[in-house]
């Protein structure tokens, strides 16, 4: 069955046409600020997954064509907000403030994005890996803020895959009833690993499913920064406003393979990718401000190998680091670590054969 989906806001065409009643009016430095952290994340993936080919760093999961997506929502946020990012929101990471050096050390397997303390007061947690569980999260976060009387509201992202799961059902149902202020951020980019969107729901639109839960779901172009600030910075006001929850659906596309241990050839076609990287949500933050803010080709020039430069420098930063002990592996799951887990985290620790 053809799924009919109803049209996405948007602000900039493919063509780079720009639609005035859409546009935020944002500053010429907002948006240079935008484009910049984009180009920094395109850099970094690029970077990320040559260091995982040779062997440098573990399993990642490339955000390639989800950069606008990413940057938009975060940079939405304002510092007393909190952000709960997926594993592949490295652009997320970093416009919350994160270091490229950091993203690298979560990869290399030693530290976990943001520390537990969370020193730097980032408000951004580390991934889950099990799909959707940091929607529960999110929504209790949020409610404890809002008993707390703090004005800030909180967004979680995932993706078109999360919303078959439990978790996904249980906050939105949460969020919904106790009108939390919480912004549910789906990335659609179409495919969870081998499952194209058509078969993770019968729904025409995935914005739809809030209904269900008492609450607005809007659409927005994902690929397109602009409106993907525009329509988070919005629903960050609303919830701010006592208006409660709001699910963003951000369509977009996953150009990479799902993580460096997936072969997508094997599930989908080359013209399919091919419709995608004609909508490039970099090249689209190009074209307006090259349209709206007189951006030049020096200016190009100087941001890519200003990009260039900073992920050269950040896995130089790294390069002698060594990742973790066999044993940490104990860590950072239970306040008071169970006697079981203590009997195995020392047989590890005697165990001559375990590489330390
Ligand atoms: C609870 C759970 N089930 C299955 C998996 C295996 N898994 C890892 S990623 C993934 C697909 C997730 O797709 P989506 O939510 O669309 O996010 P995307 O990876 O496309 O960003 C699955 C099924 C998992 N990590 N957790």
């Amino acid at each position: 069955m053809a799924i009919q989906a109803p049209d996405v806001t948007r602000v900039v065409d493919p063509d780079g046409t720009v639609d005035e009643r859409t546009d935020p009016d944002l500053s010429a430095s907002a948006v240079t600020d935008m484009y910049r952290l984009q180009v920094l994340a395109r850099t970094f993936d690029e970077k990320a997954v040559k260091l995982h080919r040779q062997g440098r760093i573990g399993t990642y999961a490339p955000l390639q064509g989800q950069e606008a997506a990413q940057v938009g929502a975060a940079y939405a946020l304002s510092e007393s907000d909190y952000c709960f990012p997926t594993y592949r929101d490295h652009a997320m990471y970093l416009t919350r403030g994160l270091d490229l050096e950091d993203v690298l050390v979560y990869l290399l397997g030693e530290g976990n994005y943001v520390d537990r303390e969370d020193p730097d007061g980032l408000r951004t947690f580390p991934p889950t890996i099990p799909i959707a569980t940091q929607l529960p999260h999110a929504v209790g976060t949020s409610m404890a803020a809002d008993y707390r009387g703090d004005d800030c509201a909180t967004l979680v992202s995932f993706g078109d895959g999360a919303t078959s799961e439990g978790d996904f059902h249980e906050g939105m149902n949460f969020a919904g009833v106790f009108e939390s202020p919480t912004v549910f951020f789906c990335q659609n980019n179409q495919w969870a690993i081998s499952v194209p969107r058509e078969r993770q729901t019968a729904s025409a639109t995935i914005a739809q499913k809030a209904d269900a839960y008492g609450f607005e779901g809007v659409r927005v172009d994902g690929n397109d920064v602009l409106a993907v600030y525009g329509a988070v910075e919005d629903a960050l006001e609303a919830a701010k406003d006592g208006e409660g929850p709001r699910l963003i659906e951000a369509v977009t596309y996953r150009r990479g393979a799902h993580t460096t241990t997936d072969d997508p050839s094997k599930y989908r076609d080359d013209e399919e990718v091919e419709e995608w990287r004609k909508k490039d949500p970099v090249e689209r933050t190009r074209e307006y401000l090259a349209e709206i803010h007189d951006w030049t080709d020096e200016d190009e020039r100087q941001l890519r190998s200003w990009a260039d430069d900073r992920v050269a420098d950040a896995v130089e930063g790294v390069e002698d680091r060594t990742g973790l002990d066999a044993d940490d592996i104990f860590e950072h799951v239970y306040a008071r670590t169970p006697d079981s887990l203590e009997r195995q985290r020392r047989q590890v620790v005697d165990d001559p054969e375990v590489e330390r």
